[in-house]
């Protein structure tokens, strides 16, 4: 069977740690699809790739055809399937999310250059480096041959982390939680929006009280990822790592029925959102190709914080429109 070609950047980082190995198990695509690594990563971590690459070939992982290491991006994403933008500078001491915006869009930049020359013309780009939505922007804008609705920024870990909150103060299993939707930015103005989801089948907001929705739940999702980094000293990985996958898993076979997926796409004007950012929606997928939601009633709260995070992402876009 032919094999796909997965590339990952930033393939010697911690979430990649997770992700490669997953991947290569067939926890992406399944037991039947054997695939090809393409990984790229900077000079600099050529040893600790070598070493990764030692490791990913001890598993003898029956499904690893081979495994490419490269630091040409071209290189990493010739005919490539599927790709995992994860590669990123991380945010330094004291470092704002502006001066981490500009230190990142030229990574972006180049790296929408090379799919656009190397990747299959129907490569599904998920771009997971922070600050995700922008780099998406970015890679985009840079990939012209290639369609804006083959990129998507990742908000899966945000989305899982509130199915997992609101499953275990409903204590309910995570199954009976659906229609969870992250809209806007994968940052701390992002909305965990529950006025929509599910609980067993009945409006969420009737299990759970609206102050600990307002005053614990919004505020916990939105700070889970500084929370996890105070207490580990380092920031999410296998976590993220799995929602990768699961965006990933969902992109490629369809969202489960009666459920959404958050996904950060290139707004389209929806529920008034500003064409042209990319933005998290909820969507279904069915056949590879995702749909933002429609009809949803969007009330003054949901508007409010629907608002001010499409603002830090108009924000976003003008501090890097040198690269769009
Ligand atoms: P690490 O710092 O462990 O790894 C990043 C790797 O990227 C490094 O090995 C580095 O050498 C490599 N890299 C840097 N520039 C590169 C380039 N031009 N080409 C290829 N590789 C390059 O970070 P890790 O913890 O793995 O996180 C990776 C990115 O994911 C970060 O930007 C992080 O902020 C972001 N995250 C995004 C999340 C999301 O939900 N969208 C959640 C988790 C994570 O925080």
């Amino acid at each position: 069977m032919k094999p796909v070609r997965i590339a990952v950047t930033g393939a010697a980082g911690q979430i990649s740690y997770s992700l490669l190995f997953r991947i290569a198990a067939g926890e992406l695509l399944g037991p039947g699809k054997p695939v090809i690594l393409q990984l790229l990563e900077i000079k600099e971590m050529a040893e600790v790739m070598t070493g990764t690459v030692m490791e990913l070939h001890d598993c003898a992982f029956p499904l690893l055809q081979d495994v490419v290491v490269t630091d040409d991006p071209d290189v990493a994403f010739r005919d490539a399937d599927l790709v995992f933008l994860v590669g990123a500078k991380p945010r330094g001491p004291g470092m704002a999310r502006k001066d981490l915006l500009a230190a990142n869009a030229g990574i972006f930049a180049t790296q929408g250059k090379a799919l656009n020359h190397s990747a299959k013309r129907d490569a599904k780009v998920l771009i997971v480096g922070n600050p995700a939505n922008s780099n998406a922007l970015i890679a985009i804008r840079n990939a012209p041959d290639l369609e804006s609705r083959n990129f998507a920024a990742m908000t899966c870990l945000d989305h899982n982390r509130a199915v997992g909150m609101l499953a275990r103060h409903c204590q309910v299993p995570v199954t009976d939680v659906q229609r969870i939707a992250i809209w806007g930015n994968h940052s701390l103005t992002q909305f965990p929006d529950l006025v929509h989801a599910r609980v067993q089948g009945e409006p969420a907001l009737e299990r759970v009280d609206w102050d600990w929705y307002v005053k614990t739940f919004i505020p916990a999702i939105e700070q889970r990822g500084s929370e996890v980094i105070r207490l580990r000293g380092r920031s999410s990985a296998a976590s993220a790592a799995h929602a990768a996958l699961t965006h990933m898993r969902h992109w490629v076979f369809g969202t489960p029925p009666d459920d959404w997926a958050s996904m950060g796409v290139l707004s389209d004007g929806s529920y008034g959102i500003s064409e042209g950012i990319v933005y998290s929606f909820p969507v279904t997928v069915e056949e590879g190709r995702w749909q933002i939601v429609s009809g949803l009633e969007i009330d003054d709260f949901c508007r409010e914080r629907m608002t001010v995070t499409e603002k830090e992402l108009l924000e976003e876009r003008e501090a890097v429109k040198a690269l769009l």
